[in-house]
């Protein structure tokens, strides 16, 4: 298969061409796994996969997340249903299930139909966010941890705490890792300095400069690093919009270890809630 990549943003975002993702190869995920790494986010226009196809494609990637409570398909249940009139609106800015100790390293996620305009996906890059600080605001913040919990889908009980800066495990970069949804508190500080600084590192982690986003067509696949990432479902569509979304556990696959790289069992293991639970 001979793939093509070029950007999507400046930042982040990369689109590829020229591949079917029901028939990828040893060497073609490689080439992908690489392209991910440095871009954070792939999309693949056009591939229509079905859930089977859609769940060994993510299979690539790791282990993959059984949900216990969102809707999902019953033949597949590694395939979460995300329809918009039955509260699958993702529209603030997030990192995925930031609330549990290993979150998400991935997701695949697929329009199954869409809107006619509007309801496109924006990511963020979050390496970049904390490379454009000032070396005085990276010692500060690197110095710091954050409270992550669940309670917007009603599980304040389901929290984490982690450090607000993270080194990837297969890039060795820091990230910025907090988001607005899920990162209720810095508890080194005050509340109102929390507060504050939460406010100020939400933003600066939002930047226009930053980000990329995609307008999508029905079987259209996106893979996102979940590691390095925040994302926002823009809500600014009237009509119905169906996702399918398939995740991958934090649980991670170093593709240059000797094993090969062939896809991971499918388990039955459940794991948290994630974002767009929340409503
Ligand atoms: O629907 C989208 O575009 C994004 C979905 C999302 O935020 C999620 O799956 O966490």
């Amino acid at each position: 298969m001979s793939i093509e990549i070029t950007q999507l943003g400046g930042a982040i975002g990369a689109l590829v061409s020229g591949i079917d993702l029901r028939s990828l190869d040893d060497q073609t995920f490689q080439e992908l796994h690489t392209a991910w790494l440095l871009n954070l986010v792939l999309i693949f226009p056009d591939q229509h996969l079905s859930p089977t196809e859609q769940r060994n494609f993510a299979s690539w990637f790791g282990e993959l997340e059984i949900h216990p409570l969102t809707e999902k398909l019953d033949d597949t249940p590694e395939v979460t249903v995300l329809h918009s009139e039955r509260g699958g609106r993702a529209d603030v800015w997030h990192t995925d299930v930031t609330f549990n100790d290993t979150p998400p390293i991935a997701a695949v996620l697929q329009q199954i139909s869409g809107p006619v305009a509007g309801g496109d996906t924006m990511w963020a890059n979050q390496y970049a966010a904390f490379e454009s600080m000032s070396s005085s605001m990276q010692t500060f913040v690197r110095g710091l941890t954050a409270i992550h919990t669940a309670w917007p889908q009603g599980h304040p009980e389901m929290k984490a705490e982690r450090p607000l800066v993270l080194r990837h495990p297969a890039t060795g970069r820091e990230a910025l890792a907090i988001n607005r949804l899920f990162t209720t508190r810095i508890p080194q500080l005050e509340q109102a300095e929390s507060d504050a600084v939460l406010a100020l590192l939400f933003a600066w982690g939002e930047r226009p400069e930053l980000t990329c986003r995609w307008k999508w067509s029905a079987g259209d696949v996106a893979i996102w690093d979940n590691r390095c990432t925040r994302h926002y479902a823009v809500g600014d569509y009237k009509d119905d919009r169906v996702m399918h979304r398939v995740t991958v556990l934090g649980t991670y696959v170093d593709p240059t270890q000797e094993s090969p790289a062939t896809p991971h069992q499918i388990p039955t293991r459940l794991s948290a809630a994630s974002a767009f639970e929340r409503r």
